[in-house]
């Protein structure tokens, strides 16, 4: 698809026109600053009734717009999540975007119409912070690290950008500002493989007493910062993050890049690495939520919203700026290393009353905390049950700047303003998920049906319950949210009448109800 210019609101072409982009007075184009966290999952938020974890800053920004109590990303891991939430495409359409090693090739490739190309054509600046995790450059491990990483964050229509390349127990451990390793120094180059180890470089695996923090399951690989990760790297010693500063270095990110587009209409989107394994809270959060560092994490999530939140205040942006707050998928709680989340968990439960958990077909895997917020716009104190998801964004974001998508743009992304302003209560008619096996369901708020197909049914490793099964699951979401009851064998008119409708989108019919 060619990007083209298309119709603007009336507002912004004269913005184009006279070259001086204005803080947008529209109501239909405020700043957008997208909050997503990793792995947080709905029962680990004070809002959503967690009590052994207080959350105040997400707190205030669900007093200050609606929070949804049936809130998707669109897939139980991190890369299918993100794709389908830029592209507004379903990643089980598309190969090659499951959970990406440190090295895949850029994902979304530039021919690909995104949300900040979106964004961009409407006349904002467009900016992205944090993880990143769909992938950089042209080729899957050919990429030369000490170069500019091409294609990039800026061939999909972000202006800017300060990333983690994939993830913080993958390699490279270093951030890449708009497509530039940072701090590298050229004598160091950095090197990376997801093949083999480099010769006399020390491995997890191999060096156990190197560790500060030793790996649950996988993560034995190259060691950075005392902590082995997945994947081999060497090299590039002045670029390595420092993993206790990566909170307090984003959200730094984040605000510098608010604070300098306070005149424009922005869009930013903020990746957290928070609660992402490895878990090594900054110094002030260790040993505060009595939880471990996965609980400590928690509380730095807290503080980055804050962050955020006051920055936009104090520059008086809070009265235009739409924010949104979520999560790439559900909760885990050993994700691979020895950090006493397990045995810190007390009664807390990251999930909610929700089954399953990250990586799952049930729904704690993609029923993840959501909160949007706009002055003026959203009623205070909204809490909203709507069938929703993070595939939506993009074309709801289009449905409020007036914005004309290109034909083919985000073709599984439906327009929902009324309901993400917590105007209506009805959300979707219907809602394809994704799990970490690519075992789809589907569901309309209140059934759900899992399609059948391979998979072991718990990860023994992280404790999770996948929801692979060969036999149909049918679950009465309205009366049983935990999944409690399959009750496919009871009521068979229904599974088939499901089973249709997902065939029937699966079979690329973009959108169109059966
Ligand atoms: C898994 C990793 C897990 C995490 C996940 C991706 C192992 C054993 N487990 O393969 O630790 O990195 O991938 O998480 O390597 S996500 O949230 O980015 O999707
Ligand atoms: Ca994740």
């Amino acid at each position: 698809m060619k990007k083209e210019l298309y119709m603007l609101p009336l507002a912004l072409t004269s913005c184009f026109a006279t070259k001086v982009c204005a803080q947008a007075k529209l109501p239909g184009t405020p700043n957008v600053v997208f909050i997503y966290a990793d792995d947080i999952g709905y029962g680990d938020l004070s809002c959503n009734g967690a009590k052994t974890i207080h959350t105040p800053n997400v707190e205030r920004l669900a007093k200050m717009g609606v929070r949804f109590t049936n809130a998707h990303s669109a897939a139980a891991t991190s890369t299918p999540a993100r794709y389908a939430m830029l592209t507004g495409e379903y990643a089980w359409r598309k190969a090659g975007t499951g959970i990406a090693d440190g090295d895949a090739a850029s994902i979304i490739r530039p021919e690909r119409y995104t949300m900040a190309d979106m964004f961009k054509e409407a006349g904002y600046s467009t900016g992205v912070v944090g993880k990143w995790h769909l992938g950089l450059g042209d080729k899957n491990g050919q990429q030369d690290w000490n170069q500019p990483l091409k294609p990039g964050t800026g061939d999909i229509g972000f202006d800017y950008s300060f990333i983690m390349a994939a993830t913080g127990d993958r390699v490279p451990c270093v951030f890449v500002e708009n497509d530039r390793v940072v701090n590298l120094d050229p004598n160091d180059p950095v090197q990376v493989s997801y093949q083999k180890n480099f010769p006399g470089e020390p491995t997890g695996k191999d060096n156990p007493e190197l560790l500060k923090m030793h790996p649950s399951h996988g993560h034995n690989q190259s060691i950075i910062n005392g902590i082995s990760r997945i994947g081999y790297m060497k090299g590039g010693k002045s670029a390595l993050w420092k993993d206790e500063e990566i909170a307090g270095t984003l959200t730094g990110k984040a605000v510098s890049y608010i604070e300098n587009h306070k005149d424009v209409p922005f869009f930013l989107y903020f990746a957290t690495q928070d609660a992402h394994v490895p878990r090594v809270p900054a110094p002030q959060f260790v040993g505060k939520s009595g939880m471990g560092p996965r609980g400590d994490c928690l509380l730095q999530f807290d503080w980055s919203v804050g962050e955020i939140l006051n920055t936009l205040e104090r520059l008086g942006l809070d009265k235009n700026t739409l924010i949104i707050l979520s999560s790439d998928n559900g909760p885990v709680v050993d994700d691979g290393y020895k950090d006493q989340a397990v045995e810190l968990l007390g009664n807390h439960k990251p999930g909610g009353i929700y089954r399953g958990g990250k990586y799952s077909a049930y729904e704690a895997g993609t029923r993840v905390p959501c909160i949007w917020s706009w002055k003026g716009v959203i009623r205070p104190g909204t809490v909203s049950d709507a069938l929703v998801c993070q595939i939506d964004w993009f074309a709801t974001f289009a449905e409020m700047m007036n914005f004309r998508l290109p034909e083919g743009a985000a073709p599984d992304s439906q327009p929902m303003l009324k309901a993400w302003t917590g105007k209506e209560k009805k959300g979707r008619e219907w809602l394809v998920l994704q799990n970490a096996h690519n075992n789809l369901s589907i569901t309309d708020g209140q059934w759900k049906y899992i399609r059948p197909g391979k998979g072991p049914a718990v990860n023994k490793f992280v404790n999770i319950e996948l929801g692979n099964s060969m036999e149909p699951q049918l679950y009465n979401i309205t009366k049983d949210p935990s999944e409690k009851n399959n009750v496919a064998d009871k009521n068979p008119d229904l599974v088939k009448k499901m089973a249709a409708k997902l065939e029937y989108l699966v079979d690329n019919r973009y959108g169109q109800p059966l």
